[in-house]
């Protein structure tokens, strides 16, 4: 790997920028955002391949994490009308959408009595009144009944207005989630941050500095996230970076994400369906640059049930080192947006070959990638 990138550096007919750009990766260095700015606009794809598999393989060798996870989605009854949401229902139409029981939620649960799943991920639409209570008896049930089951929910436009709605600070009311067995947050609702594309894509829900507070809230209580991207819509590449920014300088002030997911923004059955979706060589380069750009993020994971299985796979030569997860037919946020995976569910095995067909090791991991025999 180190040999094509030496290769690369000299060959003196290569574009003198991108050549400092890899000399800066085999030397650990950190690249600007002029640089990254290059990299979307001129680094090909085996280049930027080249680069993020080096950074991955300096990182985790030749392992590839997957784990062993569920979905409940209590509601998609939601208080918001993001423009790229194939998923959620106004109030005023709930009887087209699905609203759980706190019974309902701990039925799912008990499914997997017995089971070695490790995380249970709870996401959901932003329901007027599924409230902070409701959400805080939820989670110490789940605790009571299976207290080995990490309890990784809500993005932060969920918890925004469950803070909102019961007047407590950002801290305040992580602590009481806290209390009740909440240990990290997902890294959904971040979308791009860039102020004007967000207005056009999710006008009404928390906004990008409000998104990275609550994240930097919590890790300073110790709960660990993760953060995501959704690209490929009407984002330019600056709007790209300057997100990655953000989470890059946050990362480097608390250490609290566990990972970085890049979420390709899927077509179907929304009010951004006149938008083409990206190619599988532009999803592929988004990897692999993130992954040269993000050099204080551990981990760079792919969701399956969002690009397909296969994308997924290619993904590992693109710098990703983490394949969530089994899943079990538990989401229907991809299902509903036209991903091929209409009931996403992989067994360990099934997820074990994934990574090992393209010469990788699989490793299961917990939320916290901590690795398990
Ligand atoms: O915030 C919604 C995205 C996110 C579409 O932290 C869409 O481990 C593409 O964040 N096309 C929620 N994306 C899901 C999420 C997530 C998923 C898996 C793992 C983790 C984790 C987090 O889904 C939303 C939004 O960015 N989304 N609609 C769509 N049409
Ligand atoms: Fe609601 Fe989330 Fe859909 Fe936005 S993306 S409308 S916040 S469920």
């Amino acid at each position: 790997m180190t040999s094509a990138i030496t290769n690369i550096i000299a060959d003196p007919n290569f574009d003198p920028a991108l050549k400092a750009i890899a000399q800066k990766v085999l030397d650990a260095k950190r690249i600007n955002e002029e640089e990254a700015l290059l990299l979307f606009e001129k680094g090909s794809l085996p280049f930027v391949g080249a680069l993020a598999n080096y950074i991955a393989h300096s990182l985790h060798g030749n392992k590839v994490y997957y784990n062993r996870n569920f979905h409940i989605e209590p509601t998609n009854v939601c208080v918001y009308t993001c423009n790229f949401c194939s998923y959620s229902r106004q109030y005023k139409h709930r009887d087209d959408g699905w609203e759980l029981s706190i019974e309902q939620m701990l039925d799912m649960v008990k499914k997997y009595d017995g089971q070695p799943v490790t995380e249970v991920h709870i996401v959901g639409g932003v329901h007027p009144k599924m409230n902070l209570e409701f959400f805080c008896e939820l989670i110490a049930k789940i605790k009571a009944h299976r207290p080995d089951l990490h309890i990784k929910g809500f993005t932060a436009v969920e918890l925004d207005y469950m803070f909102r709605k019961a007047k407590l600070s950002i801290e305040e009311g992580l602590q009481q989630l806290k209390a009740a067995g909440l240990q990290s947050l997902p890294g959904g609702g971040a979308e791009i941050f860039a102020p004007l594309i967000r207005a056009q894509i999710c006008p009404d829900k928390v906004d990008g500095a409000g998104w990275l507070a609550i994240h930097q809230a919590a890790h300073e209580l110790g709960m660990p996230s993760n953060a995501t991207m959704l690209y490929g819509h009407i984002e330019s590449y600056r709007d790209r970076i300057e997100h990655m920014q953000a989470l890059r300088t946050l990362q480097d002030k608390t250490k609290g994400f566990n990972c970085f997911i890049p979420l390709k923004f899927r077509n179907d059955n929304n009010d951004m369906s006149y938008l083409t979706e990206t190619t599988t060589v532009e999803d592929l380069r988004m990897y692999a640059i993130a992954r040269i750009y993000l050099d204080n993020f551990k981990n760079l994971k792919a969701y399956w049930p969002m690009l397909g299985r296969q994308t997924a796979q290619l993904t590992l030569a693109f710098g990703v080192n983490d394949l969530d997860g089994t899943i079990d037919d538990t989401t229907k946020i991809y299902s509903m947006a036209g991903s091929e995976e209409q009931t996403p569910s992989m067994s360990t095995e099934e997820l074990r070959a994934l990574i090992s067909t393209v010469g990788k090791t699989p490793v299961e991991r917990d939320t916290v990638y901590n690795e398990i025999a």
